[in-house]
Formats: structure tokens, sequence, C-alpha cells
């Protein structure tokens, strides 16, 4: 599904002086960052859901996944490591667009997202909830290639790219905070790129 571009490279207005936060440089590369090499899956098995301090819980495969309402959008993209990838095109949907979905209670207090690799990472509900939150599928108008977090990954680009899950399979809506892969292993809970907060 195609949708209408949205450029949110501007978002950084919302946070520091520069697009490109401190201590980091631009790359024009998409390099790739993964714990331990991309996983395998079949179109076939591929699910994702949603569960927890929810409504409704949800349940999709890749098909399903990719009819709902779909918005692309261009964004910086900054790895705790020190590189920043600029204008990147990513199509999915909005973190919004699949809260209203599912309905999420008002106990909802943090989020945590589950990967096919074994990752986790954590966000505040309210850091989440935010229209350039994405669970993304396309990447230039490409399938999001399998290196890259395909067939569905999540993009943060207020916050080290650390807290987007590539493989993302599961949304874990929780009461309390709870701490994710790296989060447990240094790396900053918050992690705002203008503020430097690479570790905690
Ligand atoms: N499932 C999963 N998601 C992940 C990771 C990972 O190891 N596994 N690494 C994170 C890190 S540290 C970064 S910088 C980005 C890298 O995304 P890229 O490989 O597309 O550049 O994915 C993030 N999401
Ligand atoms: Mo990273």
């Amino acid at each position: 599904m195609s949708s209408e571009l949205t450029d949110r490279t501007d978002l950084f207005e919302e946070f520091g002086e520069e697009r490109l936060p401190p201590g980091q440089r631009k790359t024009d590369r998409f390099p790739v960052l993964s714990k331990s090499g991309t996983p395998d899956w079949t179109r076939d098995d591929w699910r994702f859901e949603v569960w927890g301090a929810v409504e409704e819980e949800l349940s999709l495969g890749y098909d399903e996944f990719r009819e709902l309402p779909a918005d692309t959008q261009r964004q910086d993209f900054h790895c705790v490591t020190g590189w920043s990838k600029f204008d990147c095109e990513f199509t999915g949907v909005t973190f919004p667009e699949l809260a209203d979905r599912v309905g999420v209670r008002d106990d909802a207090e943090w989020v945590m997202f589950h990967a096919l690799d074994g990752y986790t990472t954590d966000l505040p509900l309210a850091a989440c909830d935010r229209e350039e939150v994405m669970f993304v599928y396309d990447h230039g108008g490409e399938r999001l290639p399998d290196d890259h977090g395909g067939p569905l990954r999540v993009v943060t680009p207020h916050k080290y790219a650390y807290k987007g899950a590539k493989w993302v399979t599961g949304v874990e809506f929780l009461t309390e905070p709870e701490r994710g892969y790296w989060e447990k292993r240094g790396y900053s809970d918050t992690a705002n790129p203008w503020n430097e907060e690479r570790y905690s």
C-alpha cells in the first residue's frame, strides 16, 4: 500500500539546536547492527502480537499487518555507537494507529517490544505514543531487508536506534517499568540523542 510522504527530519527542533545530535557523525551507508545475527523466519509462520494492559489483544499475519492504514515518513536514524543516517524513507504503521486498535488501558505506563532474536527494548508509553514511532515494513519503497529487521521493525527517530526493535513480533503494554536487553546492560533508559543519554 502506498501512502503520502511526511517529512519528519525537523523533529530535532523539539530536542536540540542541530539536526545532527552531539557526538554523532553522518554516514551515507546504512550499517547493520545486531546483537546476534539475522534470525530466520518464514512468511507463513510470522505473526505480530499485542498483549498486556490493553482492551483487546491483537494477533496478525504479515499480509494482515500490511492491510492496516499505512504512513510513509522521511526520518533520521541515530545509532548510539556514533553514526547517524539522514533521510531514511520508512513505510509502515504508526504507534498511535496501532494503540488505537487495541485500546490501551488507563493503567498502562510502559511498553516492552519483543523480537525474534530474543531482543527486547522498553520505553515509557508517552515516549512511544508519537506519530514518528513506526512499525516499518518498507524502506525506500522496497521491502525492508532482512538484516535491517525485515519483515517488520520499529523506528524511534527521537531516540537512539536501539529503542527500535528489528524483527519485532510483539508489543507488551506494562503497568510498571521493566528493562530491555541493552537497558539491563548499561545503556540509557531514556536514550535522548540530543542530550547524549547513551549510558545509564
Ligand atoms: N531485534 C533486534 N533489534 C535491534 C537490535 C538487535 O540486536 N536485535 N540492535 C539495535 C541497535 S543497537 C541498533 S543501532 C539498530 C540497528 O539497526 P540497523 O541494523 O538497521 O542499522 O537496531 C536495534 N534493534
Ligand atoms: Mo546501536
